[in-house]
C-alpha cells in the first residue's frame, strides 16, 4: 500500500505501520491521521495479517502528539472532520479483533500518547518520554485520553500526569502499568514481534472475542459479564475450539 506520511509493510503476518514524519517528530496531522486509519482498516479486513505492530520513524519519536502547526490553519468545520478521523482511529485501533502493538520508541506525548493508549499492548524502549501536556496548550486530550490512562493507571496518577502535563520516562511508565514492558532501543521490534508470536500460536477467533469482552467491560452501554457469557458459549461452536481441543487430546500443537 502506497501512502505519504505512513509506511505501511506486510512481514509475514504481521503489519508493520509507521508514521514517518520523523523532522516534525512523527506529529500527527490531518493527512497522517487518515493514511493510518486506512492502513489500521486494511490490516484488519486481511486474513493474512494476524496483528499490527504500530511505531514512529527514527530514534528520537513514536509521535510528539497532534501537528501544532496544523491547529493554526483550521476552520472550525475543519477540526470536526479531524476530530471525527481521529476518533475513529482511535475507536478502530481499540476494536480491532487482532493485537495491535504499540512500539514507543521516544516521545509518545499528547495525540500521540493517545494513539499508544488506543492499541492492546504498550512496548517502551528505555529511551521513551510520555506526557499528556495539552493543558499548557489551553486544551485537554481529547481523543480518549482522559479516559484510556485513566483506566490504565488510575486516577490519581493520570490527574497528575494530566494537570501538570509533565513527561515521565518509561521506568515510572512501567511501575505505574501504563505500557506492559520497557526494553532496550535496539530490542523494540524483536521483542513486540515475539510476543505477537505467541499470539499468533493461538486461536485468533478465541483472541478477537477477549478484545471485545475486554473492550465491553469498558464500555458504559454493554454489559461485559454478559458479553463474556455469550461469547465464551460462542466458543464452544467453533473450528478453533474443535482443533485446539483435538490437538491437546493428540498431544500436538493446535494448527490455528
Ligand atoms: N506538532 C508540530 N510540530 C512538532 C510537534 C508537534 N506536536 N512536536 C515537534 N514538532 C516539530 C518542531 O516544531 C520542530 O520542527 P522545526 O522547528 O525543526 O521545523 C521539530 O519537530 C523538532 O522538534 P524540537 O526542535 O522541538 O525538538 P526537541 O528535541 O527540542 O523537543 C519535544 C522535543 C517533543 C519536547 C518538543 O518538540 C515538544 O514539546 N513538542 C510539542 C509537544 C506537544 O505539545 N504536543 C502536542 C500536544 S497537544 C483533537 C484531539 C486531540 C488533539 C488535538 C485535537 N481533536 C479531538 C480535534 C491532541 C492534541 C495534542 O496532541
Amino acid at each position: 500500500m502506497n501512502f505519504q506520511h505512513i509506511d505501511f509493510r506486510q512481514e509475514d503476518k504481521t503489519a508493520l505501520v509507521t508514521i514517518s514524519r520523523a523532522k516534525q517528530l512523527n506529529a500527527l496531522n490531518s493527512d497522517t491521521i487518515s493514511e493510518l486509519l486506512t492502513a489500521i482498516k486494511h490490516a484488519g479486513s486481511d486474513d493474512q495479517i494476524r496483528g499490527v505492530l504500530l511505531t514512529g520513524a527514527g530514534d528520537k519519536a513514536f509521535a510528539a502528539g497532534a501537528d501544532i502547526k496544523e491547529f493554526l490553519n483550521k476552520t472550525t468545520s475543519q477540526a470536526v472532520t479531524l476530530s471525527r478521523n481521529g476518533h475513529e482511529l482511535m475507536r478502530t485501533i481499540a476494536e480491532l479483533g487482532k493485537p495491535v502493538v504499540a512500539l514507543i520508541n521516544g516521545f509518545a506525548l499528547g495525540g500521540g500518547l493517545e494513539l499508544a493508549l488506543a492499541c492492546h499492548i504498550r512496548i517502551a524502549s528505555s529511551q521513551a518520554k510520555l506526557g499528556l501536556p495539552e493543558v499548557s496548550l489551553g486544551l485537554i486530550p481529547g481523543y480518549g485520553g482522559t479516559q484510556r490512562l485513566t483506566q490504565l493507571v488510575g486516577k490519581g496518577k493520570a490527574l497528575e500526569m494530566m494537570l501538570t502535563g509533565e513527561m515521565i520516562d518509561a521506568q515510572d511508565a512501567l511501575k505505574w502499568g501504563l505500557v506492559n514492558h520497557v526494553v532496550p532501543p535496539s530490542d523494540l521490534r524483536e521483542f513486540a514481534q515475539s510476543l505477537l508470536e505467541k499470539m499468533y500460536s493461538r486461536s485468533p477467533r478465541a483472541i478477537a472475542q477477549v478484545i471485545a469482552v475486554v473492550n465491553a467491560g469498558f464500555d458504559q452501554d454493554a454489559n461485559g459479564m454478559e458479553a463474556e457469557i455469550q461469547s465464551f458459549s460462542n466458543c464452544f461452536g467453533s473450528a478453533d475450539f474443535q482443533e485446539g481441543v483435538s490437538a491437546f487430546l493428540e498431544k500436538r500443537k493446535p494448527d490455528f
